[in-house]
Parts: structure tokens; C-alpha cells; sequence
């Protein structure tokens, strides 16, 4: 790859807490495109005149989607990737294969102008970053640059996106047969924000112990004729984890789902170990009285990495517009172009070709509520 020539790049440099501008509410985002447009607009001043101090001249490149690439000093520089980062200041690093100091771990901080140049400081380092970083005494460290990234899994967190974690190649949505119960809306949820993000998804069902497989039948056709892998799963019986140990193997993928279904118990039928133990959590924190508080990376013995993440009550999609969802819903496509108003949202509008479909079963009926959830922006 040819060496980027570096250049002054001037960038705001904003104060630490950033005044949020708007709420990630679908609903007031609805209306018509005028507003939309006056949205994106103030999206992308990003925190309001108020909040920007000065403007600074860092060196480096600008990288696609307007991101800085740092400059630093490749020579005394390491690459590494990010396993764990604890409020994008406090991170685990393993310095990659190929570099001097192969596989060991540092604990890093993060270089100011990192951070500057991060558009929200919040997710300036994330688990799954890949990073060139300064190596220090004692397996200490300092960030220097993040590279960008390709993959991610985000959603919205008090109004402002949250990234969970970067350049995975897929996401692992894993739910429960029972115990908490199935929640069809929330695996579509997820299949937005994993399309959206750029990654493969594939939808685990667990605790399939508790119930009669055969009933979940209809739900694991529906999604397999999407294209998805649907793995019916039970740590108690085993089922399911030799399928998920192929689909796994040379991937990166993330866990995700709702908390308690059984992501870390599955993650340990997987491979001994894998999930993250309170042990670990209170090095860093001192504290940790769930099993899985924030996203750790962990290496697979039979090849790829794997992401725990701690469960979430309700995931808040971040950024995706109502007039974009029906995208992100693959079965819709065939019959979008054929509803009678280009700016058809599929839901009271005469003519939809969508909402024909869906009386005719040939778009499921759930499938097309999740959709009415989404769009409506009812959590
Ligand atoms: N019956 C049954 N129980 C299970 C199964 N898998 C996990 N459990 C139980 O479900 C509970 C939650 O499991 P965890 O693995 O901690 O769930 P988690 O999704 O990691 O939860 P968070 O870390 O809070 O997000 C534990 O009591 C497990 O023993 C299963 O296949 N069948
Ligand atoms: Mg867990
Ligand atoms: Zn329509």
C-alpha cells in the first residue's frame, strides 16, 4: 500500500461534553422531507456553535466519510487491536501477529488528539479497533491513531450513537425460546442495525431445552427464506453449538441479544472460558457484579474472534430514517417500486404494493409489524 503523504488537516476541537442537538426519535423525523433535510443539516454541525472552543491543525489524511487519519510515527509505532475499551480512554490492546511484540497486551490510554478527531468522543475507541500504538514500560501504552473501521454494531444511547463494537463480519442475535421470551420485534431490530452497520447476521434461538422445537418451526422458515442462518440452540442439550462452532470459525463475531438469554453460557459450550468472567471485569473497574459488563474480544482455538456483549433492555436504532427502513427489510424489494407514491412508508397510503403483499402472505405479517413498529418509532 502506497505511503499517504501527510497533510495539515484542520479540525474542530471540542469541548469534552458536547450539547446533543437532536433526539433520536423516529417519529418527529417522519414528517416530510424539508424537515429531514433541516435534520442532516444540524446533524452535521454536530454540537451546536456554542460548544466548538477552537479549531486545530492535527496532521494526517482525510480517510473516507470525513474521518481524520492521524499521522504518527509508524517506525516506533505497534499495530494492535482493541479487546476491550472502558469509557474510550482506558483500553486493553494485543499487539498483532506480525509486530515485535506479537500477542502481548498493553493497557493503553488514549492520545488526546484522538479523541478530537473521533466525531463523537464517546466512541473514539471501541472493542474491535484496529489501532498503531505507542508501547510503553511495563505492557503500557498509548493510542496513537484508530484505523477506520469496517463493520460495526451502534445503536442509540441517550441520543447519541453508541458504538459497541468495530469491524466485526457478523452478529450473532441471540434470543430466547423462553426465559425471557421470544420477542420476534427485537431480532428485527437487530437485523436493521447489523444490515446497517454493514454485517452479516445470523439469529440464534436458546434455551430450545425449555420448549418443543417444532413450534418454532414457522419462525425458523421465515427468516431461513430471508437468507439467514437460524440456529436453534440449548446449552443444557448441547443442540445447536456444533452448527454454531462452524458458522463461527475464521469469522468475527459479535453476541448480541437481549440479557439473559444466554449469550456468555453459549459462548462457554462454545469453548471453556470464552465468555468473560467477573474476575476480569474488576482489574479495570474494581467493580462487577454482572458476569458481562462491557464488550471484551476473545480468541477462538479453532480460528476467528469472538465479541460477549452485555445485554440490553431495548436497542435504540441509531440514524436510520423511516423513509430508509423499508431497505432494511430485503423481503419488501420486490414490491416497493410498485406502490403507487414513490415516498410510499407502507403503512395508510392508497396503492401499497407492500401492504398488498402482506394480505396476500407473501411478506409475513410479523415481519411487516416489526416493520410498522420501526418506522412509527414505538418502542
Ligand atoms: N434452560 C436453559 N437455561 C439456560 C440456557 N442457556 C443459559 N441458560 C441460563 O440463563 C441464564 C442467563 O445466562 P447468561 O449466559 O448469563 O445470559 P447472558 O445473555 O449472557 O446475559 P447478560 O450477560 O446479562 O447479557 C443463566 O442462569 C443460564 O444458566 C439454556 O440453553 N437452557
Ligand atoms: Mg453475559
Ligand atoms: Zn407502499
Amino acid at each position: 500500500m502506497a505511503k499517504p503523504t501527510p497533510k495539515k488537516v484542520r479540525v474542530d476541537f471540542r469541548k469534552n461534553r458536547q450539547i446533543t442537538t437532536r433526539q433520536n426519535n423516529l417519529t418527529r423525523q417522519v414528517q416530510s422531507e424539508a424537515s429531514e433535510i433541516e435534520t442532516t443539516h444540524r446533524q452535521q454541525r454536530v454540537s451546536g456553535k456554542g460548544a466548538l472552543t477552537r479549531r486545530r491543525t492535527v496532521m494526517g489524511e482525510m480517510g473516507a466519510d470525513d474521518s481524520v487519519i492521524l499521522s504518527v510515527n509508524e517506525s516506533v509505532c505497534l499495530r494492535g487491536r482493541v479487546l476491550s475499551a472502558v469509557g474510550s480512554t482506558q483500553c486493553t490492546v494485543r499487539a498483532d501477529d506480525d509486530q515485535p511484540q506479537a500477542g502481548r497486551h498493553f493497557e493503553c490510554t488514549v492520545r488526546r488528539v484522538v479523541r478530537t478527531v473521533a466525531r463523537n468522543a464517546r466512541n473514539a475507541v471501541v472493542a474491535g479497533d484496529k489501532v498503531l500504538f505507542l508501547p510503553g514500560e511495563n505492557e503500557c501504552g498509548v493510542i496513537e491513531r484508530v484505523e477506520p473501521r469496517d463493520g460495526i454494531l451502534a445503536r442509540g444511547h441517550q441520543h447519541k450513537q453508541h458504538i459497541l463494537v468495530a469491524n466485526v463480519s457478523q452478529v450473532a442475535i441471540v434470543s430466547s425460546a423462553s426465559e425471557p421470551p421470544l420477542k420476534p420485534a427485537l431480532i428485527d431490530r437487530f437485523l436493521v442495525s447489523s444490515a446497517k452497520g454493514n454485517v452479516k447476521a445470523i439469529i440464534v434461538i436458546n434455551k430450545c431445552d425449555l420448549i418443543d422445537v417444532s413450534d418454532l418451526q414457522p419462525m425458523i422458515g421465515q427468516y431461513s427464506r430471508l437468507g439467514y442462518s437460524v440456529v436453534p440452540a440449548s446449552v443444557q442439550t448441547g443442540l445447536g453449538i456444533a452448527w454454531l462452532r462452524r458458522l463461527l470459525k475464521n469469522q468475527q463475531t459479535v453476541f448480541t441479544g437481549q440479557s439473559g438469554v444466554g449469550k456468555s453460557s453459549l459462548l462457554n459450550s462454545i469453548q471453556p472460558g470464552l465468555a468473560i468472567k467477573t474476575g476480569d471485569v474488576s482489574r479495570i473497574t474494581q467493580k462487577g457484579r454482572h458476569t458481562t459488563r462491557f464488550a471484551q474480544l476473545r480468541e477462538l482455538d479453532f480460528g476467528g474472534w469472538v465479541v460477549d456483549t452485555p445485554g440490553i433492555r431495548q436497542l435504540e436504532l441509531w440514524d436510520v430514517h423511516p423513509a430508509e427502513m423499508e431497505a432494511w427489510f430485503i423481503e419488501f424489494r420486490p414490491f416497493v417500486p410498485r406502490c403507487k407514491f414513490p415516498d410510499c412508508l407502507h403503512m395508510i397510503e392508497e396503492g401499497c404494493a407492500v401492504r398488498d403483499a402482506v394480505r396476500q402472505d407473501l411478506i409475513s405479517q410479523i415481519r411487516y409489524e416489526s416493520y410498522l413498529r420501526l418506522v412509527i418509532g414505538d418502542d
